[in-house]
């Protein structure tokens, strides 16, 4: 077992997509929870790699090319995982605020949430604050995530928190992007901030109160 999910890591960072499809199948015929795999082998591997990355021991292609192949490892899980195999811990939005089209950045902590075993709803780029209440609305998340690139439009996540807020004044909020700063999420009430993909994982469950 603690092989299998070895091999699942390595493979993994590899980026070594037709290997990580085998794997994953073995390990479901075994009787390999998805739930296992995500937790014992996937997860474990995705968060030493962000950490690199915040060091600036990995770079931004090594992370893409992680988060490409464990996409495929997840599609080959989805059926186990549609069965009930897997509940999903806890429910994220994202996306990027009106007026950024960035979503570079965006998509990485996606998949970084996703491989930590989240549900993530994107909402995708330029996504003004209505809509983000409106799925806030119907989804009830646990946890928002806003990404913004532009000075010009960092101002726009402070909207989506008060936007949010009035309608569940106990809203969770993280934010990231270049241009922010601790300082300017502290001022506009978000429940926290990442420089990186790598650290937002571990943010956001602090922020959502799981280890
Ligand atoms: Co744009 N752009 N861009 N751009 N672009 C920047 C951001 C810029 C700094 C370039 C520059 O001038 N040096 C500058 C912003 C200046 C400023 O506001 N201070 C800029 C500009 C000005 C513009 C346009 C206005 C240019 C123009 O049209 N005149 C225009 C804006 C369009 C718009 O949004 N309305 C524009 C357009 C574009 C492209 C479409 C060409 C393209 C985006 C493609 C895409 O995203 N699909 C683009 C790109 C690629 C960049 C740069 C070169 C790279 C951004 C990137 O993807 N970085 C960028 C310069 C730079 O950053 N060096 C630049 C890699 C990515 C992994 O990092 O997105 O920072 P990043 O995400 C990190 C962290 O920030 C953090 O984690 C990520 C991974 O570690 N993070 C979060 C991000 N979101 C988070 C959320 C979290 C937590 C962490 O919690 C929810």
């Amino acid at each position: 077992m603690n092989e299998r999910m070895t091999s699942l890591g390595e493979t993994l960072l590899a980026g070594d997509v037709e290997a990580i499809k085998r794997l994953t199948e073995e390990a479901l015929s075994a009787g390999t929870t998805p739930q296992a795999i995500l937790e014992k082998g996937l997860r474990p591997a995705m968060e030493s790699l962000g950490e690199r990355f915040s060091r600036g021991e990995a770079f931004l292609p090594e992370l893409l090319v992680a988060a490409e192949t464990m996409k495929a490892s997840m599609e080959v899980m989805q059926p186990a995982i549609v069965r009930g195999g897997v509940a999903p811990k806890a429910t994220m939005l994202l996306g990027t605020v009106e007026g950024d089209i960035h979503d570079i950045g965006k998509n990485l902590v996606k998949m970084m949430f996703e491989g930590a075993g989240f549900k993530v709803i994107d909402l995708d780029i330029n996504v003004k604050a209505a809509r983000f209440l409106e799925a806030y609305h119907k989804e009830r998340p646990d946890l928002v995530g806003l990404s913004s690139l532009l000075t010009t439009t960092i101002g726009e996540m402070e909207k989506v928190i008060q936007t949010i807020r009035e309608f569940d004044p106990e809203a969770k909020f993280i934010v990231g992007g270049a241009p922010v700063t601790q300082a300017f999420a502290d001022r506009i009430g978000a429940n926290g901030y990442a420089p990186d993909a790598g650290k937002a994982v571990k943010v956001g469950n602090r922020i959502i109160g799981r280890s």
